[in-house]
């Protein structure tokens, strides 16, 4: 059976999810979530998909899961087929795959949100961006990017020399981040640069974020 993802293409967190099922090449199929009605406010909405109104959800039979991060490593688990994501088969590596996790959503998603609120979703709402906002947490991300910077100077991927869901994980914030002149802060760093890259150019990649259109 397919799984089914209530969300929209262009949402960050249904884009993270996306990414996953892609590069697992499981099938599914998406449910749209109508924000600008508040579907995801409604009590059917409550009470079936996420308790909290948020998109996105996953079913998948009779579970249903909300949290991108937690449905990716779901659909990550599930499927033999397509990219090995989570390493299971290997403790060591599977083990820097959940520090690197960790470090994207406690470290890298905060200040990188913040940004892609500030110069991408909150102009398209008729919002004004703050510069004081988005230069503490330029500040914060440069920090965070330095430290990458010299990861990826010893291995091709941040948990090791291979791709995993730590990497996909990524993808989201930061490919809305380089359609602003904030993008120089991956730019002006190689190693970040040249990972950035060849993360774009997978193919599950291509596809998750042909759907990402705010920017
Ligand atoms: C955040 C979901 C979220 O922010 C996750 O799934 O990772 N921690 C959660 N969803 C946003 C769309 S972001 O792509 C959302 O649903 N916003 C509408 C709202 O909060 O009303």
């Amino acid at each position: 059976m397919a799984l089914k993802v209530y969300g929209i293409p262009m949402s960050t967190c249904t884009a993270r999810v996306l990414s996953s099922i892609y590069e697992k090449e499981a099938d599914f199929q998406i449910v749209p979530v109508n924000l600008q009605a508040g579907e995801h406010k409604q009590p059917s909405y409550l009470a079936t998909k996420n308790p909290f109104g948020q998109i996105p959800a996953l079913e998948d039979g009779d579970l249903t899961l909300s949290e991108s991060r937690a449905i990716t490593k779901y659909v990550a688990t599930k499927y033999d087929k397509g990219t090995d994501l989570l390493r299971l088969g290997n403790l060591k590596e599977s083990a820097m795959v959940g520090v690197w996790l960790e470090v994207e959503a406690q470290t890298y998603n905060p200040p990188i949100s913040v940004i892609v609120y500030q110069l991408v979703i909150l102009p398209k709402f008729g919002g004004t961006p703050k510069e004081e906002v988005i230069k503490t947490n330029e500040e914060k991300l440069a920090k965070v990017l330095d430290v990458y910077e010299e990861r990826l100077s010893k291995s091709k991927y941040l948990a090791g020399d291979f791709y995993s869901l730590a990497d996909l994980h990524h993808v989201p914030y930061t490919y809305y981040m380089m359609k602003t002149p904030k993008a120089s802060l991956i730019n002006s760093r190689p190693h970040v640069k040249a990972w950035w890259e060849d993360i774009m150019s997978r193919p599950a990649i291509k596809k998750a974020t042909e759907g990402m259109t705010l920017a």
